[in-house]
């Protein structure tokens, strides 16, 4: 069965409507309430949220280059790239670590990997933490963290990543704002609200966004879990929060210490 076929009948089985969010659609209202609840134990999570980055943004901090960076990829993209699937709780918190028995294994997810590195790189050269106390790959640390609490909606390492990259080109986010004439741009301003009826319109759920310094730097968008869109709750801290005018960088590959900037397929050490 190939991968579209696959995901079409996943989805298909499960029920289309939205279950268990009536109470609490819209979340906690409460600006910093962010949590890490204690990993053993935990109980069920209750919407899932695709963070995605703008590498715009991200990138203007980029002091170091290596292969793994995609900031440092000679050819400009300018799109939203993919940080996480995350399970959260209505009030704001979520579940984290849910299973150390099942570290990241580059090996479950090998016919992936040519569009993990594109839709999902690394925007730096860092190791990120792992769930054991290590350090890993950027898809070790979303894998452990995030997805072995989705269970038992998503049950495995191959699915998170599949169901993620599945999520991810169904909602072409990068599309439906250049669409809408939010172009990336280092001069321009753009209005808040208008990036996010113009997301509300194309995906008929409200989206999270979180700035830095006046740029967009994350767009997260939430879903049940049968992954019908829902509104997301409104629960980043003041210093996430986006103005009222927003920048959308241009993305602007670094060459920097001297060295040339690498092509993104040359990116071997992601892998
Ligand atoms: O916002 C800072 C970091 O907190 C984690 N986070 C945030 C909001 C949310 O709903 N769920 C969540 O997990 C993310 O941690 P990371 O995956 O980067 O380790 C987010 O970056």
């Amino acid at each position: 069965m190939d991968f579209l076929t696959f995901m079409s009948v996943f989805l298909l089985l499960i029920s289309t409507s939205c279950y268990g969010l009536s109470e609490n659609h819209h979340g906690d209202e409460e600006g910093g309430l962010l949590v890490v609840a204690p990993a053993k134990q935990q109980k069920e999570f209750d919407y899932f949220l695709l963070a995605l980055l703008w590498p715009g943004t991200l990138c203007q901090g980029t002091n170091h280059c290596c292969s793994a960076n995609a900031c440092c990829r000679s050819n400009a993209t300018s799109m939203f790239t993919i940080h996480g699937l995350w399970v959260n709780y209505n009030d704001g918190t979520w579940p984290a670590c849910c299973n150390n028995g099942s570290n990241f294994d580059i090996k479950k997810i090998t016919p992936l990997l040519g569009g993990l590195q594109i839709y999902w790189p690394s925007l730096s050269c860092n190791l990120e933490s792992t769930c054991d106390g290590g350090k890993g790959l950027f898809w070790a640390h979303e894998w452990e963290k995030h997805g072995t609490c989705a269970t038992p909606v998503i049950w495995d390492e191959y699915t998170y990543f599949l169901t993620t990259l599945n999520i991810y080109f169904k909602y072409n986010i990068t599309k439906i704002l250049i669409e809408e004439g939010y172009i990336p741009s280092n001069s321009e301003k753009y209005p808040l609200g208008g990036i996010v009826s113009a997301i509300q319109n194309a995906v008929r759920a409200t989206p999270l966004l979180v700035c830095s310094d006046g740029a967009v730097q994350e767009l997260r968008l939430c879903f049940c879990k049968n992954f019908e869109p829902q509104d997301c709750p409104n629960n980043v801290t003041p210093e996430e929060a986006c103005p009222r005018y927003v920048s959308l960088p241009e993305y602007v590959p670094r060459s920097l210490g001297g060295k040339r900037s690498i092509p993104w397929s040359s990116n071997r050490e992601a892998i």
